[in-house]
């Protein structure tokens, strides 16, 4: 794991427009800010998608064509904390719906407190945690025949490029079977007034974030970035609907990292790409979608009509 760590870094930093993988936001410190991202005010993303699980639950079940007598397997990709997710299970379990709800995480800890969590407060409904590697867990699901609801949320998908996004459709729809459904969040395409702020918050938070990569590489790689000469510049096209991350060099400096026994030179005003957060709208989606053979059978939208919950069909 470290190795990739560092290979990664001394690969994105080499490149001739360096980059950090954004997946390294993610460890205990990163986890926690990210906790603090979701209830900013600025960030609109998760308020959006809790007001389409809250106040639309019925249209969701609707969609994707669940009947109460046919058992079905509930999957969700990322455990997260599970607040919106728990809004679905407790209507399909107050319903008396018969299903199985399973999380599918790369983190085992995520999955115990996820599980430790539902038990208590939704003991009525039947958990089945998998840890490891999506498409590795999905596989080994795919033998059994019962229908199978997948659940990717949070515009998750939004921080893969869209190549990446393609592939990572067109594995999906090949381990599912005929007829199971996706259920897909997706920030949606709108003004950069409204975007820019959710990457750029007044308390810092967002900032913290993405300087927490320069902090695990001081760490964990013993490097000497000093903090202090570098900021945070989000940018955003509506065009586009491509919003991304830069760490941005204040001055001439060079940067020392001792594990790779590197010295990296950053000019003044060079950027480092550390996330891209794209957003979506159908004709995008549809091209995602293109080479898979998955359909877009419907869709919710917030009150605000912010994000959107797609329902696909395989
Ligand atoms: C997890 N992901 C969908 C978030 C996003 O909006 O792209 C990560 C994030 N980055 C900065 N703020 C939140």
């Amino acid at each position: 794991m470290k190795d990739t760590f560092k290979n990664d870094i001394d690969k994105g930093l080499s490149a001739p427009e360096k980059t950090l993988p954004s997946k390294y936001f993610y460890d205990k410190i990163g986890d926690a800010l990210f906790i603090k991202i979701m209830n900013l005010p600025e960030y609109y993303l998760t308020k959006a998608e809790f007001d389409i699980f809250k106040n639309q639950t019925q249209h969701i079940i609707k969609g994707l064509k669940i009947s109460p007598d046919r058992y079905f397997e509930l999957i969700e990709l990322g455990a997260g904390d599970g607040t919106k997710t728990k809004e679905l299970l407790k209507v399909l379990s107050n319903n008396n719906y018969l299903f199985k709800y399973i999380p599918i995480d790369i983190s085992s800890n995520a999955l115990e407190q996820l599980e430790s969590r539902f038990t208590e407060e939704l003991p009525a409904v039947k958990i089945a945690p998998k840890q490891g590697d999506y498409f590795h867990v999905l596989d080994s699901l795919k033998a059994s025949k019962h229908p199978k609801v997948v659940l990717f949320l949070g515009s998750n998908i939004g921080n893969l490029t869209d190549t990446e996004a393609e592939s990572f459709i067109t594995n999906l729809s090949a381990v599912l079977n005929t007829n199971d459904k996706v259920l897909l969040g997706v920030d949606l395409i709108k003004p950069e007034h409204i975007v820019l702020p959710a990457y750029n918050d007044k308390a810092g938070i967002t900032k913290d974030f993405n300087f927490n990569l320069l902090n695990r590489i001081n760490s964990e790689l013993d490097a000497n970035f000093n903090l202090d000469h570098f900021y945070h510049a989000p940018e955003y096209s509506e065009t586009t609907g491509v919003a991304q991350s830069f760490i941005v060099s204040k001055r001439d400096q060079e940067v020392r990292i001792e594990a790779l026994n590197k010295t990296f030179s950053f000019r003044n005003g060079e950027k480092i790409h550390t996330e891209t957060s794209r957003k979506y709208n159908d004709d995008v989606l549809r091209s995602i979608l293109k080479n898979s053979k998955l359909t877009i059978a419907s869709k919710l939208l917030d009150s605000k009509e912010y994000f959107a919950d797609y329902i696909l069909v395989k």
